[in-house]
């Protein structure tokens, strides 16, 4: 039986490249540069698998080809707002993502940005990379105390309860939670956690603010300016999910305003762009979206695309298929 041609539009690591060389016949786009819609249109209609990342854009319009030969769309993270998956399945392409694996190191950079902002260390690395530091002094670059703190999360799935149990029991803070659906009082107090029924009385009591919800649909602008202004003045934002679930100009207005303290950001609303407002500023942590960039992780994410898309050419029912 002759191998399914799979595209892989990104460098991966190098082992999992080894792997998908040696199941299929793969093509890796060796540019590592995010594919243009042209291209993976193009794709969709030359392999019978496209392996996409969160930078290469998948809307309706690139499965409009008559006859597309894709039969699965193998997305190396978590989330997948950048898939119009209503689309693929009207075209009868599969989705599958990778969940599970890299829940600790989101969680772990969503506590990185949160410690980052409240301790002020980012303007700290600067002061001293520049030369500026003039030595100890008591009133000296004072920040906000963690360890005790209330933090919010908005969606307690998999990295939200991560986030929890690392806020609860590793910094005694109190943890409140919106999420959609019901969770279970005893499945929230095994992360320490509490749920509130909306995501407004969250807001209202929490020192940190994380966010952890897909993003798109109904989640873009979810944090609006108004949202932003249900928040303390002493609050920080946390954002590791995706750049559109807050109203970017509403942030920066609340931030320049100061009717937020501060906010730690891993993604934007259009990325890779940063706008200068928000690069400005001193209360503000920004890192380039690298909630998944560990090498288990990303190692993790590559293994799991290769179990979905083995298991979908062997005719089985690929574990990680998005509805
Ligand atoms: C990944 C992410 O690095 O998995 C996700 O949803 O946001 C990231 O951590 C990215 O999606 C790679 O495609």
């Amino acid at each position: 039986m002759s191998k399914a041609r799979i595209l892989v539009t990104r460098r991966w690591p190098e082992e999992v490249e080894a792997v998908l060389a040696e199941r299929f016949e793969a093509t890796f786009n060796r540019d590592d540069r995010p594919m243009d819609q042209s291209a993976l249109a193009a794709a969709l209609a030359r392999y019978d698998a496209v392996l996409p990342t969160v930078s290469d854009r998948l809307p309706a319009a690139v499965f409009e080809r008559p006859k597309l030969t894709a039969k699965i769309i193998g997305n190396y993270g978590v989330g997948y707002n950048h898939i119009d998956v209503a689309a693929a399945s009207r075209t009868g392409i599969v989705v599958t993502n990778t969940p599970g694996v890299l829940t600790d190191c989101t969680a772990d950079l969503a506590m990185t940005l949160l410690l980052a902002v409240a301790r002020r260390a980012g303007e700290g690395e600067r002061q001293v990379r520049a030369g500026a530091w003039s030595g100890w002094c008591p009133t000296h670059m004072i920040g906000t105390k963690v360890t005790g703190k209330t933090l919010g999360i908005i969606g307690f799935g998999r990295i939200g309860k991560a986030m929890a149990k690392r806020c609860h029991f590793g910094f005694d803070m109190d943890v409140v939670f919106y999420n959609r659906s019901r969770v279970e009082p005893a499945e929230a107090m095994r992360y320490g956690a509490r749920q509130l029924d909306s995501i407004e009385e969250v807001l209202a009591a929490a020192d940190f603010v994380s966010l952890h919800c897909p993003g798109g649909g109904a989640n873009s602008n979810l944090i609006d300016a108004a949202r932003l202004s249900a928040m303390k003045p002493s609050a920080f934002l946390i954002n590791t999910a995706r750049g559109d679930v807050v109203d970017q100009p509403g942030l920066i207005a609340a931030l320049s305003n100061g009717h937020i303290a501060g906010a730690g950001l891993d993604v934007y609303a259009a990325e890779p762009q940063v706008p200068d407002a928000l690069r400005a500023m001193e209360n503000v942590v920004l890192l380039p979206h690298l909630g998944s960039a560990t090498a288990e992780t990303r190692r993790a994410m590559g293994m799991k695309v290769v179990e979905n898309v083995t298991a979908f050419f062997d005719g089985r029912e690929p574990p990680d298929r998005v509805a």
